[in-house]
């Protein structure tokens, strides 16, 4: 090799590896988020802002990019993702985890918080923290639980008839979320439980597979549903938490500092969502009713019926929640 050579060789070098060092020394790590739910839907909305503040904190290090929309798959599909690091944000209801983490079924029950601001004290508390913990440590969910956020409480809607009582459900055919509760607690209420995916809801209504399903305000408004079913009626039978879990895959590799910043930024995310919430589902409500849907309201009295009703689901799987059953109700 002559000196020539080896200053253009040397030089190539030593340029590539101090290309290949400052490259390092930047490297943008891109986490990808997915949600089943568009842009500007509260749950989306927070994890955008989350993404945002990760940017500032880390000067441009970390950015998250989201998949809205279903665009990676229904709920099922996102755990999975998760689960082996093909993405490191799954933002789900606890529906769908629930057969993944047995102890956050509790949550799942029927009726089992008194209304919706009894579940957000329970999240916000020392129990919400607790159940974090226990998906976390779960050798069967290979995720991490970050916070939880507000999904309102879930009512009953169908393309049939309006449901005035218990009687009205009979025969109708009512799509649930993926988890053996909710297709019990549907049968329990007269109805025929089907389970079936968010992805799949809509087609599965306007082509007559099912004449309903159960859902909050926004994702009524939001999937568009009540354009195919316009009796809505507010039974409130399920206040299901959601939950933000990241990839245990990826948890594993990062730093201590960087685990700390997303797990701040992750509690902030829990309130700002419930912000955005209570404004969405006042926003939703509205466009709903103007739609000309048929929102029916129930008294307590009313309410006692469906109530009682759901006993079945409990005697069936609620003994082995007791003690945290009760924890919650002592909640005040
Ligand atoms: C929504 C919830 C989604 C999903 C969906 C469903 O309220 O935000 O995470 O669980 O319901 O019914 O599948």
């Amino acid at each position: 090799m002559d000196r020539r050579d080896f200053l253009v060789n040397g030089g190539a070098t030593l340029a590539g590896a101090s290309l290949v060092g400052s490259a390092w020394a930047q490297a943008k790590t891109v986490w990808k988020a997915s949600d089943v739910h568009p842009l500007g839907y509260p749950t989306v909305e927070a994890v955008v802002r989350m993404g945002k503040k990760l940017e500032t904190a880390t000067q441009g290090r970390i950015s998250i990019q989201m998949f809205p929309s279903m665009q990676l798959g229904g709920e099922k599909e996102m755990i999975e993702q998760a689960q082996v690091g093909a993405l490191q944000f799954a933002r789900i209801s606890v529906g769908p985890m629930g057969p993944v983490v047995d102890e956050l079924n509790v949550f799942n029950m029927p009726f089992v918080f008194r209304d919706v601001p009894h579940m957000n004290k329970v999240i916000d508390g020392p129990i919400g923290k607790e159940m974090l913990q226990k998906l976390t440590d779960a050798p069967t969910s290979r995720l991490i639980g970050l916070c939880w956020m507000d999904a309102g409480a879930r009512s009953v809607y169908n393309s049939k008839k309006p449901i005035r009582g218990l009687a009205d459900l009979k025969g109708l055919k009512i799509r649930m979320m993926g988890n053996p509760i909710f297709v019990d607690t549907m049968n329990a209420l007269g109805g025929n439980g089907i389970a079936m995916g968010f992805d799949q809801l809509y087609n599965a209504m306007q082509t007559g597979v099912v004449d309903g399903a159960e859902n909050n305000p926004p994702s009524y408004e939001s999937g568009k549903h009540f354009q195919v079913a316009k009796h809505y009626s507010l039974t409130e039978h399920l206040i299901i938490p959601e939950i933000l879990v990241f990839s245990k895959a990826t948890w594993d590799r990062m730093s201590a500092e960087d685990r700390a910043l997303l797990m701040k930024v992750a509690g902030e995310a829990q309130q700002e969502q419930r912000a955005l919430w209570v404004a969405r589902e006042k926003t939703s409500m509205d466009e709903i009713k103007k739609s000309g849907v048929e929102v029916l309201t129930f008294s307590s009295a009313q309410k006692k019926e469906f109530q009682d009703a759901v006993k079945p689901v409990w005697d069936k799987y609620g003994a082995k929640y007791t003690a945290l059953v009760q924890r919650i109700q002592a909640v005040q």
